[in-house]
């Protein structure tokens, strides 16, 4: 039988946490034939709640459930982690700044960068859930130099995902008719969910939908703002779709995209669409064989591109407060 991969989960006894790990332990993260053995990091407040979860994990018998271990510092968190979930962080609480925000979630991923270069395992991959998550996977990787920047990757398949809920949900098509979703930016209110390149059953998506206002006004804000809303509506915020984001980012870069389709991923630039150097934007990213690749050459349009600007232009505002608190 297959050696047992080794998952580290931070924010283990939170509610992504709650909603992940039985997902995990039932194959969901890796395939249905890869046994995972999980290592919890969470503070040491919360190590009671995650030895809760354990409980239950062992009372649900997964057969592909290696083991269990729970930590309460990095350094014992990551040791051997072949895939790390950074779920994670700091919330803003009320009254709290931009930077004061960035500050503590930098006390957070600094270290958490630091103990990965130290103790990961040679293949370890990142998905940053935590937010800020693209400034969090910048702070992490920026401390651990020896681990390769492209597998440090951020969050932006939870957008993805609502993009194509909400293109099915207009256009009647079942979501697995529809492809080549993009995501481009920030994990945040700016980011821009790309219609133009996508396709419903092999046809263009905004001409199947045929409605620019549509697009404009009612799309690409609700995509952006649904976040919010879920708060308004559940009284908490996304958690069931956050997991199963970050199981299908983790599983599709893991497994591969299929042919002819790509996927979103916060990822690091190397300068393609005009997106700076090594900041951790989402793109549309093809993966094979474990790595991503930034599909290029798209067309970029002047409504496109004004929303790229816009959005990684708050990814540099961001970059540019963590160099200023010394956190990269
Ligand atoms: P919760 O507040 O329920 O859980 C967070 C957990 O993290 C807590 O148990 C806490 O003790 C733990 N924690 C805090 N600092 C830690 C540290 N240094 N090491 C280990 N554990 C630590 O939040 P939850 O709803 O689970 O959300 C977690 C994060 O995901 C938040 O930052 C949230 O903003 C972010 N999200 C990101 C999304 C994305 O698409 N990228 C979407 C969902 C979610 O909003």
């Amino acid at each position: 039988s297959r050696t047992p991969v080794n998952v580290t989960v931070t924010g283990a006894a939170g509610q992504i946490g709650y909603a992940l790990l039985f997902r995990i332990a039932s194959g969901h993260l890796l395939g249905p034939d890869v046994p995972v053995k999980l290592n919890l990091l969470e503070i040491p407040q919360a190590v009671k709640a995650a030895e809760g979860t354990a409980m239950e994990l062992i009372d649900s018998a997964f057969p592909l459930l290696a083991g269990i271990d729970i930590h309460d510092n990095p350094k014992d968190g990551f040791t051997g982690a072949n895939v790390a979930l950074l779920v994670g962080a700091r919330p803003r609480t009320a009254g709290m700044e931009r930077g004061d925000l960035l500050e503590a979630n930098g006390g957070i991923f600094k270290p958490q960068g630091e103990a990965i270069n130290a103790h990961a395992a040679d293949d370890i991959k990142v998905l940053v859930v935590g937010n800020p998550a693209n400034t969090n996977a910048l702070i992490a990787a920026a401390h651990a130099p020896d681990v390769p920047k492209s597998r440090f990757t951020a969050m932006t398949r939870l957008d993805h995902n609502r993009a194509l809920g909400q293109l099915a949900l207009k256009t009647g098509a079942p979501v697995s008719d529809i492809t080549n979703m993009t995501i481009w930016g920030n994990h945040s209110a700016t980011q821009y969910p790309d219609v133009f390149h996508a396709k419903i059953g092999g046809k263009n998506a905004a001409e199947v939908v045929g409605d620019q206002a549509w697009i404009e006004k009612d799309f690409i804000p609700t995509v952006a703002k649904r976040g919010a809303a879920i708060i308004e509506a559940r009284g908490f915020s996304s958690a069931a779709s956050a997991a199963n984001a970050a199981l299908n980012h983790v599983n599709t870069w893991v497994n591969g995209t299929a042919e002819g389709d790509w996927t979103s991923m916060g990822v690091v630039s190397d300068g393609s669409y005009g997106v700076p150097e090594g900041l951790v934007s989402s793109f549309p990213v093809t993966t094979s064989n474990g790595e991503w690749t930034i599909v290029q050459g798209l067309d970029i349009d002047e409504f496109s591109r004004t929303r790229i600007d816009a959005s990684v232009a708050e990814l540099a505002e961001e970059r540019d407060a963590v160099r200023q608190l010394g956190l990269i």
